[in-house]
């Protein structure tokens, strides 16, 4: 067989529903033998678009999602998706052509040395030198994405390699399952967490990786702690429970923030410190930590662990539930309060342009508890992380690690891939929607229909509120948009605009019970943002933790 029907087969032996791709010269031969398979290729206008997708299929399902370039500047393109990817911890599996193999040694065209490229951006990447090692590189491709942390791969297929003849066959897929912890790390954790006077939980994205969020609710309830979220972690305990505080990061010092003030015991569940550093939270290093994840610790001078409960994560969870003894305290936050009275004050806040705190009230009016809303990054990032209220793991989709702009157009095509069925929309700035929006026609081609709502205000929104701060005066930032109605329908899909406040709620529902792709031009009240930040104290983001 050829080369690049064995590769079909071994991505058939993964499981892979998916490709999301550009074609090119160069993975012709891929693209061919992809006809005769099961798999379906999503055929996107931009590269970037296709690894978001990935991306956000990874985030979903726990499963590579898988993306395909060309070589050169199909990989160039590949590569911000792939980043976001690895450093959110979505397993992806990234695809390249490549040269044939007698011209790499020297300059030769579109050739530029991939594998190099994309060492940074990876868990694992290589070039195939003949086609006999296929099983054991894609395997291995799919195993190293897939296990803690999960991350990106990539595999460079050279032109005259995908056309060679071979033998072999997919080699079996064998996932791997965290163990249980050390039973004595689990009694050093009980016994902190039993003296501790103020124990807080920190949740983060392992917990929903590791499908632990009943777990918590479980451990929270029965150790009758309080517990915050990273904006990754969104949704692993419902945000109506009473033990909940409200979502954690960029926003330094948030009304949330205060919590940790007083903690003197951090709990640290499945929580990735390229989300929200931990000097954010404890600047002064005295806080206890308890590190309960998949694996160990990244090194940090603001996280050093006083335990490690290193294993699954629900299982180690249940096992402190039942050997730590619960705290009595009966917790009022004033600080959840502000944030519940905030959103209530924006429900009932009939302005226009409207306040984001309105907003996410009325987006929260007119979902379902299991629909997905697939944020983009920006200032309406930051309000959505911490406001929206959301009730179950995975339906509310955030890039908080890499944080690249441009990811809830095509995330949302995925999201409406593996979820055919829940409804779902993409939350962004006018800014980052028009940095993928060609994804719109692979919207309307796929028959995925989803609304996208464009919180408009004409401006990188976030980088003026910054700039304001900081500088007093906004540089560079200002926009205008196209007609968004109509840039809508030129796609064939439906646009409206919002021109007062009462009719977010009833425009979000007649596009959620379409079968149409959508677009919702939505104008918003920046001014809250400055006066946010009055309220809760001045942004500053810790160093190495841009937005
Ligand atoms: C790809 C990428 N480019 C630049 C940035 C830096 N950045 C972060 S937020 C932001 C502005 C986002 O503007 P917009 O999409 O309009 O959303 P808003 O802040 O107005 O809500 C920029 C430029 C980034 N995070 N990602």
């Amino acid at each position: 067989m050829k080369a690049t029907e064995l590769i079909v087969q071994c991505l058939e032996n993964e499981g892979v529903e998916y490709i999301f791709g550009v074609p090119g010269e160069e993975n012709m031969d891929l693209l061919d033998a992809l006809l005769g398979s099961s798999i379906r290729f999503v055929m996107t206008r931009h590269e970037q678009g296709a690894a978001f997708m990935a991306d956000v299929y990874g985030r979903l399902t726990g499963k590579a999602g898988v993306c395909l370039a060309t070589l050169g500047p199909g990989a160039t393109n590949l590569i911000t998706g792939v980043a976001d990817a690895n450093m959110d911890r979505a397993p992806v599996v990234a695809l390249t052509g490549q040269a044939d193999r007698d011209r790499l040694h020297k300059e030769s065209h579109q050739h530029l040395d991939i594998v190099t490229l994309f060492r940074p951006v990876t868990k694992w990447n290589t070039s195939l030198p003949i086609p006999e090692v296929i099983p054991e590189a894609f395997r291995k491709a799919f195993k190293l994405a897939q296990s803690e942390k999960p991350g990106a791969t990539h595999i460079e297929i050279p032109e005259d390699v995908a056309r060679m003849e071979t033998g072999g066959r997919p080699l079996l897929v064998q996932w791997l399952h965290p163990g249980g912890a050390a039973p004595e790390q689990i009694e050093k954790a009980a016994r902190i967490i039993s003296d501790a006077a103020h124990p807080i939980v920190l949740a983060g994205n392992g917990v929903i990786r590791g499908r632990a969020s009943e777990a918590l609710v479980r451990f929270a309830e029965k150790l009758n702690i309080p517990v915050t979220t990273t904006f990754m972690a969104k949704g692993v305990i419902p945000d109506t429970h009473p033990l909940t505080l409200g979502a954690i990061g960029l926003l330094t010092p948030d009304y949330v923030f205060r919590e940790f003030v007083a903690a003197d015991v951090v709990i640290a569940v499945g929580y990735d410190i390229v989300e929200y550093a931990p000097h954010a939270w404890n600047p002064g290093g005295d806080k206890k930590i308890v590190h309960v994840d998949m694996s160990f610790a990244e090194v940090d001078a603001s996280y050093i662990v006083d335990v490690g409960v290193v294993g699954d994560i629900a299982s180690s969870l249940d096992a402190l539930a039942q050997r730590a003894i619960p705290h009595t305290k009966t917790h009022r936050s004033r600080f959840r309060k502000m944030l519940r009275d905030e959103l209530e004050q924006g429900r009932h806040d009939a302005s226009f342009p409207l306040k984001p705190q309105r907003i996410i009230a009325d987006l929260r009016t007119a979902l379902h508890d299991d629909d997905i809303v697939i944020s983009d990054v920006g200032a309406h990032k930051v309000w959505l992380a911490r406001l929206f209220p959301c009730l179950q793991p995975n339906t509310c989709i955030i890039s908080n690690g890499f944080a690249a702009m441009g990811m809830a157009v095509p995330g949302a095509v995925a999201a409406k891939l593996v979820y055919p069925d829940r409804r779902v929309v993409a939350v962004t700035g006018d800014g980052g929607f028009l940095m993928n929006s060609q994804e719109l026609e692979t919207a309307v081609r796929m028959e995925t229909p989803f609304v996208v709502l464009v919180i408009n205000d004409q401006s990188y929104g976030l980088i003026r509120w910054k700039q304001m701060l900081q500088f007093g005066r906004p540089a560079f930032v200002d926009f205008r948009n196209p007609d968004l109605v109509k840039y809508a329908e030129s796609f064939n899909a439906k646009g409206y605009t919002v021109e007062s406040a009462d009719q977010l709620v009833p425009l979000l529902r007649a596009a959620l019970s379409s079968n149409h792709l959508s677009i919702i031009d939505c104008p918003v009240d920046v001014s809250e943002n400055l006066l946010l930040t009055k309220r809760s104290g001045a942004i500053t983001v810790p160093t190495g933790d841009h937005p």
